[in-house]
């Protein structure tokens, strides 16, 4: 029998899951996504259970995304298995904002895409200087989701909208800054923490603060006013623009990058942001990015960018429509519309009390 790619045990009073997927960095599969709500609803209500820790096995990555192989082979079909996936990883996600005891992430290298989904809902997030974040799905015509549409249009000076148009990595003293990672403890110090957690679970704020080291500066701090104005822009042509308009050389960098994304999801993450900035509940903004998520798993881009990024490893997808400006309003429509009633999203059963 081959090995569980999500290994879940009560040490202690500590509920631990254990991300085992190293061949593919952790990214999450649906069933991956199954076995971590189960056991998050088996403990949510168990008294012997004061703390889950969540972490990942050996020693590469926390968790690199989703299956994104699987996702687009079924955007290619009927896409059932991709709106099953995001379904499941979305009532995760949602699961996670929700839950009433602390929950620790060790976010101790590669936290993208679905990893950030894990950590972000998290109570403390925990990042060493083997982190590094980053939410690049308009890389590959996906479209930065996950709680994106909350968490980065939450952060400050238009900073959540950088990171979604330009896939930006970032490491441990950004993501402290941002409030992605709440506390900084170097690598090597990583297993004696989670080890007097698991010995002490109601002294884990004091235990963070022991085990805690400096990050650093954070770099994008030098680059904080610049993407204030720029990111603040009315729509995405806008953006670029004012990118254009800049002389620096950061400026030049960001448009580059944003040359090579995908035209339609640059635009998609644009509104989904916005949107997102509105919605009054977690739950309202989840049931947005399923719609989105449901429609963009069938389209072109998502399709050509998996081939382009990861399975012909050519990094030259090619877009359609190829610009900004040929990216139409009545084509977000369709992605932002609602699904019939029965097809939407809905949170856990069991959360609804
Ligand atoms: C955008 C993504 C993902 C990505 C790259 C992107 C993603 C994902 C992976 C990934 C990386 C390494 C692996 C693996 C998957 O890369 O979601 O199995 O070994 O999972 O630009 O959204």
């Amino acid at each position: 029998m081959s090995e569980p790619e999500v290994l879940t045990r009560v040490e202690g009073r500590v509920g631990r899951i254990t991300l085992n997927r190293p061949q593919a960095l952790h990214a999450l599969t649906t069933q991956m996504c199954r076995d971590i709500t189960a056991a998050l609803l088996a403990w949510k209500d168990d008294p012997a259970v004061e703390l889950v820790l969540l972490d990942h096995a050996g020693e590469r990555g926390f968790c690199a995304g989703g299956d994104i192989r699987m996702l687009a082979e079924s955007g290619q079909g009927d896409g059932a298995a991709a709106r099953e996936f995001f379904h499941t990883e979305y009532r995760l996600n949602h699961l996670l904002f929700c839950y009433p005891k602390h929950t620790v992430a060790i976010m101790d290298g590669v936290t993208m895409g679905g990893g950030v989904g894990l950590s972000r809902p998290c109570r403390f997030r925990v990042a060493t200087e083997r982190t590094t974040f980053a939410m690049p799905e308009t890389g590959i015509g996906l479209f930065p989701d996950v709680g994106g549409g909350w968490y980065l249009s939450r952060m400050p000076d238009h900073i959540g909208l950088w990171l979604a148009l330009t896939g930006a990595r970032i490491k441990a003293a950004d993501c402290e800054l941002l409030g992605i990672a709440t506390d900084y403890v170097q690598s090597a110090k990583v297993a004696a923490l989670k080890a007097a957690i698991v010995a002490d679970p109601k002294k884990v704020e004091t235990l963070l603060t022991e085990f805690e080291d400096d990050a650093g500066r954070p770099p994008l701090a030098q680059h904080q006013d610049e993407i204030a104005k720029v990111f603040g822009g009315d729509n995405v042509e806008a953006i670029l623009a004012a990118l254009k308009a800049s002389n620096s050389d950061w400026a030049a960098d960001q448009l580059r990058v944003m040359a090579s994304k995908s035209p339609q999801t640059m635009k998609v993450a644009f509104r989904q942001l916005k949107l997102g900035a509105l919605a009054e509940t977690f739950a309202e903004n989840m049931a947005m990015e399923y719609r989105i998520g449901a429609r963009v798993v069938q389209k072109h881009d998502f399709i050509e960018g998996v081939r382009a990024v990861i399975v012909d490893k050519d990094n030259t997808p090619r877009w359609k429509p190829a610009s900004v400006e040929e990216v139409t309003s009545a084509a977000l429509d369709e992605i932002f519309a609602p699904l019939p009633a029965d097809q939407e999203w809905t949170p856990l059963p069991e959360l609804s009390a």
